[in-house]
């Protein structure tokens, strides 16, 4: 089940603020879903997601399909027992990871075959096994099975006759995963994703097609595939307002703090991305006042924790005061900078913890204002505090 409940629309944008029911639970939009590929958020645990106020997070069938594979998942019972989260999941449906594996697959009318990278095993993944997988994973979002067209191939950028051959493949594709969907009796929630490459048009013409098979929410594929940043925020301007307003509407893998604000404008509910954990890990993290990188050798010595204003567990300890405020329970970027050097497992759980947590705040700040009335305000304040500079 879905129930979408639109509480305010901005009038001087396409932002909305709404809370989505799922069958574990509610979430409050807009919202950013950490990633949990393989049955975890990286390093860290499902009491510290809940800590951050994360509300709903991912999972990826391809990967989840490999290892451990379906019979241990069937025998918890699904994604949410196997790894101990009971808020809501959504599952990526192996589309965009098969697409990931290059040269290593096929791909026809009736599905992605390609060498499991695990083993070695010949796979075939079709609409209707990626139904089946999810519905054995019952995550509350299930995504269909899609083609994410490339921007280019080689240095080839893709001609809107390959988009469009790619987006009429995603709509019948589209068409299997429903009918699979009803017969498996799932008892979630199935998205559509408008696929269409760079192309206005060809955007349109697959939006209208999923609109018309009438699914309880939308996503927005094939963006941030290596296409120009003025491309992406072209279709982020042109496509999310276009959909039905009563529905959930996910802007799949983006992006940076930026791209998610200017996202929530554009009318886009839903958003998830590797950024804030992947780069967490890489030493590269998030603040009001810009990004910081902690392997910087300036920070070698330096008292203040990562954000003086953030009170995530990095940066206030478990008092939750941040610097600014008085705090001084945080960990120092001089400790962090030093952890990383040394490779400790410790440096990287705090770095994602902030990063996530920046993430998570940033989306409740944009919620808070549109509640307010204040959303033009707020991201005037946001784009200065942001190009001030740590
Ligand atoms: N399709 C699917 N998953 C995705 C994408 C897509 O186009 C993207 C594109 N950024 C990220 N994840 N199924
Ligand atoms: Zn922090």
């Amino acid at each position: 089940m879905l129930n979408f409940e639109l509480l305010k629309t901005d009038p001087d944008s396409h932002a909305r603020r709404a809370t989505l029911t799922l069958n574990h639970g509610k979430v409050q939009t807009p919202i950013f879903m950490p990633v949990g590929t393989y049955g975890t958020v990286k390093g860290v645990m499902p009491r510290s997601l809940e800590e951050m106020g994360a509300q709903i997070i991912l999972g990826n069938t391809f990967h989840l399909w490999m290892r451990p594979g379906l019979d241990v998942m069937q025998s918890f019972g699904g994604l949410h027992q196997f790894e101990k989260w009971d808020k809501p999941i959504l599952t990526d449906s192996g589309g965009f990871q098969v697409w990931s594996l290059g040269a290593m697959r096929k791909i026809s009318e009736e599905g992605v075959k390609f060498a499991s990278p695990v083993n070695g095993d010949k796979l075939f993944l079709t609409p209707e096994v990626s139904m089946q997988i999810q519905t054995i994973l019952n995550s509350d979002i299930v995504m269909q099975f899609d083609e994410c067209t490339p921007y280019d191939t080689k240095g080839h950028i893709t001609t809107e006759a390959e988009a469009r051959v790619s987006m009429e493949l995603s709509l019948r594709w589209a068409k299997r995963c429903q009918a699979e969907f009803t017969r498996l009796q799932n008892p979630n929630a199935l998205f559509g994703i408008v696929q269409g490459g760079m192309y206005e048009n060809l955007r349109e013409e697959s939006l209208a097609a999923l609109v018309d098979m009438d699914f309880p929410g939308y996503a927005i594929g094939g963006v941030s595939v290596g296409e120009p940043k003025e491309e992406m925020l072209h279709i982020m301007g042109h496509t999310p307002h276009r959909l039905p307003a009563n529905k959930p509407r996910y802007l799949m893998g983006v992006g940076t703090p930026e791209d998610l604000v200017q996202g929530v404008a554009d009318g886009v509910d839903m958003f998830d991305c590797v950024m804030p954990t992947r780069n967490a890990r890489n030493g590269t993290l998030f603040t009001r006042f810009g990004d910081l990188k902690m392997r910087n050798a300036r920070h070698k010595s330096d008292p203040q924790p990562i954000d003086p204003s953030c009170t995530c567990h990095a940066c206030a300890g478990t008092s939750g005061v941040s610097w600014n405020d008085g705090g001084r329970e945080g960990f120092s970027r001089a400790y962090l900078h030093h952890l990383d050097r040394c490779g400790e497992m410790l440096g990287p759980m705090l770095t994602t913890i902030h990063n996530l947590h920046y993430y998570l705040n940033l989306m409740r700040e944009i919620r808070e204002a549109l509640d307010a009335g204040t959303f033009t305000e707020f991201r005037a304040r946001f784009k200065s505090d942001r190009a001030r500079g740590v």
